[in-house]
C-alpha cells in the first residue's frame, strides 16, 4: 500500500492527500514533522535528506517534493485525466505547479508563518505588509489567468490546480484584505465543491 509520511496540517502534505482522494487511492499515512518528530530519525532522513514532509513510498518508488509527488501520482494513476494527455495542456498544468512552488508560496508563506504561527507581539509588521502585497500580486496573476477558462490548464480540473488551490485556500483563510477577484473566487468555489478538497484542505490553519 502507498505510504505517506506527513502531518495533516502541512500544505505540502495536503496537496498529496488531496490528490490521493481525487484518485480514490488507499494509503497508509504516518504522522511526521514538527511535534510528531520522525523526520530526524536516520531511517527517515535516508529516504528524505531534507527531513521535511511529505515523503511517499509506493513499492520501489520513494519520493519527496510535494509537487513532484502529485505529478507522479497523477501520471501513474490517471494519465489522460489529472495528468493531461495533450502535451501543451500537461505542461501548462506543470507550469502552474512550479509557479506555486517558486512564486506564490514563497510570497504567502511568510504571511502564514507571521499570522498563524507567531505571537502578535513578535511579528515584524513591515515584513507582514510586504508579504501581503506580494501575495496579492500573485493572486492577481491567477485572476487574470482564470478570466477566460474554468481551470488553470483549461477546461478540466488537472494536477495543476492542486498546489495552487491549496495555497489560495490559505490566502482566503488569513485575516487580511481580500479584494474582489471574481475569477479566482469562482474557481476557488469550484474547488470548495470538491469532496476531497473539503475533507483534506478546508481545515482550520494551524
Ligand atoms: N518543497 C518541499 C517543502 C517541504 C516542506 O517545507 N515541508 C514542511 C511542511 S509544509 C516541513 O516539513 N516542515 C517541517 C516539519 O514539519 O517538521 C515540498 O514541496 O515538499
Amino acid at each position: 500500500m502507498l505510504k505517506i509520511w506527513g502531518r495533516t496540517n502541512s500544505i505540502n502534505v495536503q496537496k498529496v492527500l488531496w490528490c490521493c482522494h481525487e484518485l480514490g487511492l488507499d494509503y497508509d499515512r504516518i504522522d511526521a514533522g514538527l511535534h510528531f518528530g520522525v523526520t530526524n530519525t536516520p531511517e527517515y532522513s535516508a529516504i528524505n535528506p531534507n527531513r521535511l514532509v511529505p515523503t511517499i513510498e509506493d513499492g520501489e518508488v520513494k519520493l519527496w517534493e510535494s509537487n513532484v509527488i502529485v505529478r507522479y501520482l497523477a501520471h501513474k494513476y490517471d494519465a489522460g485525466g489529472l495528468c493531461p494527455a495533450d502535451l501543451s495542456t500537461r505542461f501548462d498544468a506543470e507550469r502552474w505547479m512550479d509557479w506555486q512552488a517558486t512564486v506564490f508560496w514563497p510570497a504567502l508563506r511568510p504571511l502564514f508563518i507571521a499570522l498563524i504561527r507567531t505571537r502578535a507581539a513578535e511579528r515584524d509588521d513591515s515584513a507582514v505588509s510586504t508579504a501581503e502585497a506580494q501575495s496579492l500580486s500573485a493572486v492577481r496573476i491567477l485572476d487574470h489567468r482564470l478570466e477566460d477558462q474554468a481551470f488553470l490548464a483549461g477546461r478540466a480540473f488537472t494536477m495543476g490546480d492542486i498546489p495552487v488551490a491549496a495555497t489560495v485556500h490559505r490566502w482566503y483563510s488569513l485575516d487580511i484584505d481580500h479584494p474582489e477577484l471574481p475569477n479566482v473566487r469562482r474557481w476557488y468555489d469550484l474547488m470548495r465543491g470538491r469532496p476531497a478538497f473539503q475533507r483534506i484542505v478546508m481545515t482550520p490553519l494551524s
